[in-house]
């Protein structure tokens, strides 16, 4: 009887520590992306992905180093920087003095599914020319210190405390469960 509570006990704690882990991912709503200056523009910075409620991402991109204020086209293309598909899957407002801000109708968590990537041109006649490029992948949340390394990392960081909860309390409950039964010997 008390055994059979228990394993229900601990089935409970599983399935909040795993609806916790859910929550928690969707809680993770911004992410901040590193820009790299590409073919020696010298342009960097950072682009910001929040995902909004309606299914939707709003990209903010922040970069420094242009000379003159000629607007740079920019996209979200498949692929990495490294690995970059020319084709444009989402065009986003032209860079201007180093700011462009889009909303794109594409979750977040599908840009992070497979390899996206932000890309710069020079201007419209040069869109050959790359001048800055960021991988769109998992980070650390906006306002926090960064942990420093696993920019590649696609596990949302928010995910791992809660799974830890879960790990923690049916263990626990396990645990409570064969002292209960060395005690009742
Ligand atoms: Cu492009």
């Amino acid at each position: 009887m008390i055994r059979r509570s228990l394993g229900a006990l601990a089935a409970l704690f599983l399935a909040l520590g795993t609806l916790l882990a859910f929550t928690g991912t969707a809680a993770a709503a911004t992410i901040t992306i590193p820009i790299d200056s590409q073919n020696g523009s010298g342009i960097s910075g950072s682009a910001t992905l929040t995902d909004l409620p309606n299914g939707q991402t709003r990209v903010d991109i922040t970069v420094t180093g242009f000379q003159g204020g000629t607007p740079s086209p920019a996209h979200i293309h498949m692929g990495t920087c490294a690995t970059l598909n020319p084709a444009i899957l989402y065009p986003l407002t032209d860079v201007v003095s180093g700011k462009s801000t889009t909303v794109v109708n594409v979750t977040t968590a599908a840009l992070l599914a497979q390899p996206h990537a932000i890309n710069i041109h020079k201007s419209a006649q040069e869109a050959t020319v790359y001048v800055a490029c960021g991988t769109i992948a998992a980070g650390a949340p906006t306002g926090l210190p960064s942990t420093g390394g696993g920019g590649m990392a696609q596990q949302p960081t928010s995910f791992l405390p809660w799974a830890l909860v879960a790990i923690v309390g049916t263990a626990l409950v396990a645990a409570l469960g064969v002292l209960r039964r060395r005690a009742a010997r």
